[in-house]
């Protein structure tokens, strides 16, 4: 009888430890069940139309929203924030008034627009708008406010946000100073390198050596372009 309750108390402790060692297998694993993107948004930067085909028209703008709304209409459950660039008519960055470029984004103008192509994916509250003060250059749009003032930093913070992917135009202004504004302010940062847009190929190629450099991770093949 003593020997009945040896084997018995061993079986008990072997599957114990058995159910232990193999619990995810049996009841799953609750923490890689979890859908991969529950913290993660998107940020569209300034895929807007003189950054596409105006005025200001940027090297590979074309492939970058045809890939961007590609890549977009892949995700579901995922915010989407956009900016948008939004200048007065004498908007410090501008030629006239002593800046370096020429007049671009202005406030109610197509220029201003974005692409056609991601408006299927645009939420009006999470649009953020920069550059509105016409003394303030603002490449980053993490400081850039909705139409109810919220800003894509609280916005973020209000959503449980921990990644952040970024793509959009131009690589080496908006795309870089959006991107670094949200590794300083904690979260991961993944740039979609086939949906990027430059100024200038050599300044697109040194910014993301810089930011690569910083911690901010770069995904998907680039475009041919560069
Ligand atoms: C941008 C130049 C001037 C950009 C905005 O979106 O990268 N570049 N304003
Ligand atoms: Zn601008």
């Amino acid at each position: 009888m003593k020997k009945f309750w040896t084997i018995l108390a061993i079986a008990v402790a072997a599957a114990a430890i058995l159910l232990i060692v193999f619990k995810d297998n049996i009841f799953g694993n609750k923490k890689t069940e979890e859908p991969m993107m529950k913290n993660t948004a998107v940020v569209v930067v300034d895929e807007l139309y003189d950054f596409i085909d105006g005025s200001l028209a940027c090297q590979g703008a074309e492939e970058c929203v045809k890939n961007s709304a590609a890549f977009l209409s892949g995700l579901e459950g995922v915010p989407i924030l956009y900016t948008c660039d939004y200048h007065p008519a004498n908007h410090c960055s501008f030629v006239g008034q002593g800046g370096p470029w020429p007049p671009h984004c202005v406030q109610g103008t197509r220029g201003g627009e974005i692409a056609d192509e991601l408006k299927p994916f645009v939420s009006e509250e999470l649009v953020f708008l920069k550059g509105d003060d016409p003394m303030l250059e603002q490449y980053s749009g993490f400081e850039g406010h909705n139409a109810a003032g919220q800003t894509m930093g609280e916005v973020l913070e209000v959503l449980g946000i921990e990644n952040v992917i970024v793509i959009g135009i131009a690589t080496e202004f908006c795309v870089r100073n959006t991107a670094e504004d949200l590794l300083k302010a904690g979260y991961k940062v993944t740039i979609q390198e086939n949906c990027l847009a430059c100024v200038d190929p050599q300044g697109h190629v040194d910014a993301i050596a810089a930011m690569k450099g910083e911690g901010i991770i770069f995904t998907g093949s680039p475009a041919p372009v560069f």
